[in-house]
């Protein structure tokens, strides 16, 4: 199992969807400082709002596997920047939650999440378990360990050190 950071404005809906992911009911409490757990890392929305404790993000996000940027489906404004991904040396995913709110705009969100470079994008509602499944079965399989060398010689081509090998021969044979 991938462990997962999570990081979002305040109320973007993260201790939910880590109550959801564990198949708990939703019961409300306010994020008091990071919490780790076994599969989930869960921030609080402060971090992502103010730029003193934005850098915590960054150090938190070493800890997981997976970082995802959690965004409800009717947030007004958007809290990340393009190219999020350049500073984060993990694989960056997008969760939107509320989906069912009246007020959503997931396109927009989607928008947001590609632009900062999320490489997928799930859609779910924490309160009726919508899209939970498939964020489960991305999650369900293990990163591959490699060594430092390994991690050293895919810098030095170029590749992030999640991407599979092949991928880049691939490209390369294409770009010939
Ligand atoms: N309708 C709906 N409400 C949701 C959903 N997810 C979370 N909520 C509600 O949104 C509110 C905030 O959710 P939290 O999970 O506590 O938000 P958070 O991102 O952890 O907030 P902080 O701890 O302050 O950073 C709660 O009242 C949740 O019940 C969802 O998918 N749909
Ligand atoms: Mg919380």
């Amino acid at each position: 199992m991938k462990k997962i950071f999570l990081m979002g404005r305040s109320e973007a809906g993260k201790t939910s969807l880590t109550q959801a992911l564990r198949g708990e009911e939703l019961h409300y409490v306010k994020t008091q400082y990071t919490n780790t757990g076994e599969d989930t890392i869960d921030s609080p929305g402060e971090y992502a709002e103010s730029k003193y404790f934005s850098l915590g993000l960054a150090c938190f996000s070493f800890e997981a596997d997976v970082i995802a940027v959690v965004q409800a489906a009717d947030e007004p404004y958007n809290l990340f920047g393009p190219s999020l991904h350049t500073f984060i040396q993990r694989p960056l995913i997008g969760v939107i939650t509320k989906t069912d709110s009246p007020y959503a705009n997931v396109p927009m969100i989607r928008q947001w999440m590609e632009n900062a470079g999320c490489e997928r994008v799930f859609e779910v509602n924490n309160k009726t378990r919508d899209g939970i499944n498939e964020l489960l079965e991305y999650l369900k399989e293990d990163l591959p360990r490699m060594s430092f060398e390994e991690a050293l010689y895919r810098q030095s081509i170029g590749l992030s050190e999640w991407e599979p090998l092949n991928h880049m021969i691939g490209q390369k044979k294409q770009s010939k």
